[in-house]
């Protein structure tokens, strides 16, 4: 029986305890963390951090403080996405964004605050006795780069400086391996280090990750041309995927992707059955 549903309980559970306790003065920013944290994200990244501890012969809760961590960086960079100054998106997940709930400066302030209650997640999980100091090094040395200048900022960077001019397949292919890509290879990468694994194991995970990176954020492209709105893409004169090829062949490409990224499951043997399943669940995906 798969476990999905009762890690996804348990990250709920994490996610709603890493929010720390604060004076009456300051508990706003602890309820705009609150806001943009519990809205409805499919959990795609922590649950792949707990996944793969398990896969490795870890224990998935030893795993939590890590993927919490991944999951808040994730939404601090929804948060400064959706500014006015970047893609300037009024709605979130169906609801208001969170600049759009709490003011600009406020939502910059809630970006913020989850970017370095992050790395503070990663000294509970040593407080807690999940890791040693050894693994919490790795730890931040993967979060700060693949959430850095070397991953998601930089892969941001691209995004922007190629709004309404054509960017060539090779520019897109590196800005998704950087934007989207490089925080899944993150939460793979710490599940691992829960589970005490080598770089040798960890450099499989990569591999699947970066695959399954550029099949997500194909299918990301595909689902929004789908929609049939005028989405910010389309707004900010981007090149996706779609633009490139069209919807058929954007999605044989997404399919390739995610049959790379199977293929790089194989140093796992059975044990990577739930995270092969999830792959394939992302593919097919509605949302
Ligand atoms: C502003 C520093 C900074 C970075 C922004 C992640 C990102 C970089 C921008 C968000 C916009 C976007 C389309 C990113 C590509 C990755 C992606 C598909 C994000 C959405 O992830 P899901 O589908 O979101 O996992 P949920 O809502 O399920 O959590």
């Amino acid at each position: 029986m798969s476990n999905v549903s009762l890690y996804i309980e348990k990250i709920e559970k994490a996610l709603e305890n890493s929010i720390p306790a604060l004076s009456e003065e300051i508990s706003p920013v602890a309820e705009m963390l609150r806001y943009s944290l519990e809205g409805g994200g499919k959990r795609v990244r922590p649950l792949l951090c707990l996944e793969f501890c398990a896969a490795a012969g870890g224990d998935p809760d030893k795993a939590l403080n890590l993927a919490c961590a991944v999951e808040f960086i994730h939404t601090y960079s929804l948060i400064h996405d959706d500014l006015p100054c970047m893609d300037n998106d009024d709605y979130r997940r169906g609801k208001l964004s969170s600049h759009k709930k709490f003011g600009e400066a406020n939502a910059l302030l809630a970006g913020d605050a989850l970017l370095t209650h992050a790395f503070f997640l990663i000294t509970k999980a040593v407080a807690e006795n999940d890791i040693d100091a050894e693994n919490a090094v790795r730890a931040v040395k993967e979060l700060s780069t693949l959430s850095g200048m070397k991953g998601m900022i930089g892969g941001q960077y691209i995004d922007l400086k190629y709004e309404n001019t054509p960017a060539s397949l090779p520019v897109l292919v590196e800005m998704d391996t950087l934007k989207t890509a490089a925080l899944i290879e993150c939460s793979c990468a710490l599940g691992l280090i829960a589970a005490g694994a080598d770089d040798i194991e960890i450099s499989y995970a990569r591999d699947f990750a970066r695959e399954l990176g550029l099949a997500f954020q194909i299918k990301d492209d595909v689902l929004e041309a789908q929609d049939g709105t005028d989405t910010s893409d389309v707004k900010n004169g981007k090149v996706t995927y779609v633009s490139l090829f069209g919807i058929e062949k954007a999605k044989n490409l997404a399919a390739i992707h995610t049959k790379n990224a199977l293929e790089a499951l194989n140093h796992f043997g059975s044990a990577a059955d739930e995270i092969r399943m999830i792959a394939e669940n992302l593919l097919n995906r509605t949302n």
